[in-house]
């Protein structure tokens, strides 16, 4: 662990979010705030989480040590004005699932690289199909965190294609993390293991003109 990761792991613990906040904004004069979201917020809570596996951290401490990174992730990555791109039109959002730190910022480095992203926030399976329909969106970003979520989004393939609509759906989350194969399984059309691959796989679909 390096010595940002470390302090800022320990102002977490403390629940101390102004001491975690200058540590972000100290790496910021260095780093942009995306990469020193991936180099010190994303290690520093995946720690956490193999901590709480072993049973050396409360579920309570986890809990509150990743709504305090949801609120300074919030805070750091203010929706950045820039003229949007012309892109196809994308929706994203968290399936079935609590965790909503990856989606957040999956969303914000979209929005930050100029494309326009509609927030569909936690929803179910029903709900993501109507909204997608309604909104006629053609790359529906799929997060989720859990491996009962992730195998979700099956039905919502199957729900598009009763509807005969094929929207380009995207997947990423610890799941597809840990087994390579699971987002060709579920009927998606790729997989980002990170926010940067996100936006890279909107440019290349931006390039094809889909
Ligand atoms: C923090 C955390 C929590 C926090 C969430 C806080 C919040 N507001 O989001 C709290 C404490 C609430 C929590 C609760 C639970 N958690 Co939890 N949690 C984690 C932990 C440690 C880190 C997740 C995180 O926020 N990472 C930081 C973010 C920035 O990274 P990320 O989400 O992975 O996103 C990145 C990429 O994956 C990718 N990405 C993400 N989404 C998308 C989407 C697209 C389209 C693309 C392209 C890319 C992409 O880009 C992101 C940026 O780089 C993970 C461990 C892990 N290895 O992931 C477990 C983990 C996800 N949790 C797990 C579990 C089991 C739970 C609970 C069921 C525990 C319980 N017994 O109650 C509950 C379930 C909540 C629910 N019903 O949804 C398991 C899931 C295991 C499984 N096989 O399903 C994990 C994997 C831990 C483990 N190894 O067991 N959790």
């Amino acid at each position: 662990m390096t010595n940002s990761q470390f302090a800022f792991s320990q102002s977490l613990l403390a629940l101390n979010k102004n001491a975690a906040r200058i540590i972000l904004d100290d790496a910021c004069h260095e780093l942009s705030p995306v990469e020193t979201i991936n180099t010190i917020v994303s290690p520093v809570l995946e720690d956490m989480g193999r901590r709480w596996e072993h049973g050396n951290l409360a579920l309570s401490q986890l809990y509150m040590c990743g709504r305090i990174c949801e609120k300074l992730i919030d805070d750091m990555l203010d929706p950045v004005l820039f003229t949007r791109k012309s892109q196809p039109k994308i929706a994203i959002a968290s399936l079935i699932d609590y965790h909503m730190l990856g989606k957040n910022l999956v969303r914000h480095h979209l929005r930050s690289s100029g494309f326009e992203v509609l927030d569909y926030g936690r929803t179910d399976i029903d709900e993501l199909v109507r909204q997608a329909r309604n909104d006629r969106i053609e790359v529906i970003m799929i997060s989720t965190l859990m491996l009962s979520s992730a195998k979700k989004i099956l039905r919502v393939r199957e729900q598009l294609d009763k509807h005969d609509i094929r929207p380009r759906i995207i997947v990423g989350g610890a799941p597809f993390l840990f087994d390579a194969d699971l987002w060709k399984e579920v009927g998606a059309d790729a997989m980002g293991r990170n926010s940067t691959e996100a936006v890279e796989l909107i440019e290349g679909l931006c390039e094809a003109e889909i």
